[in-house]
């Protein structure tokens, strides 16, 4: 069983008529769009607003109307995928590289679900690398400071091995840190750094987590 597809299928059940809704980006939030797309085929009438250029093109290809994060007055449900996600429901995003606009929309949602398979849940966040969204011009010199730190940065690249840009126009330091175990005081120094646009640590930002496991689907509220 494709537990991706179970889980964003079942999250688009959480979509009403009239909804502005957060589109999120991955290989799961795909499948949440699909069903969305099937559905405003059918008649239902929403509006997205998209976290990434590819979430934007697939939904643009499904005929899902669409607005910016800043034509609408605020977004009543977003629904995006996670990397991990830790006893306390805090999660890392930012694997696909959209975590900026990512939580742009989710920090202006009434309402935020995150979709995952089980091996998403881990007991401590840090085993999946966590993304740092840098401004190119002193990216090096955060480097060197992560180095110092001994969170082994490395600089993201894209399949052409160049420096990966984000849709902000940004790079992305990735950390390998293993055990996180104060989340909250490691996004405060990240957010204390000059340079640092945003990080993958979403803390506090998740109202109902939809896990897909080999016995069935769990909700979390
Ligand atoms: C997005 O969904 C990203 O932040 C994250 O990397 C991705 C989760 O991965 P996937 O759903 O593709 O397994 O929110």
């Amino acid at each position: 069983m494709n537990l991706k597809q179970l889980v964003g299928e079942k999250a688009a059940e959480y979509v009403k008529e009239g909804m502005v809704v957060g589109l999120g980006t991955g290989s799961t939030a795909y499948y949440m769009v699909e069903a969305l797309g099937k559905r405003v085929k059918e008649g239902l009438s929403i509006t997205g607003v998209t976290t990434s250029t590819r979430t934007k093109e697939h939904a643009e290809k499904l005929g899902i109307p669409l607005k910016t994060i800043d034509e609408v007055k605020k977004v009543d449900l977003t629904i995006d995928g996670a990397d991990e996600i830790d006893a306390h429901y805090q999660g890392i995003k930012g694997g696909g590289g959209a975590l900026l606009f990512e939580k742009i929309v989710a920090d202006y949602s009434d309402k935020v679900i995150w979709i995952v398979d089980e091996s998403k849940m881990v007991e401590t966040l840090g085993a999946f690398p966590l993304p740092v969204e840098v401004m190119p011009y002193g990216s090096q010199q955060l480097v060197r400071i992560f180095e110092e730190k001994g969170f082994h940065p490395t600089m993201r690249k894209n399949d052409k091995e160049e420096t990966y840009l984000t849709d902000g126009g940004h790079y992305i330091i990735d950390l390998q840190m293993d055990k996180i175990e104060d989340p909250n005081s490691l996004a405060g120094w990240l957010d204390s750094l000059t340079g640092v646009m945003e990080h993958g640590l979403f803390l506090n930002r998740v109202n109902t987590i939809i896990v897909g496991r080999e016995s069935g689907l769990e909700v979390i509220e």
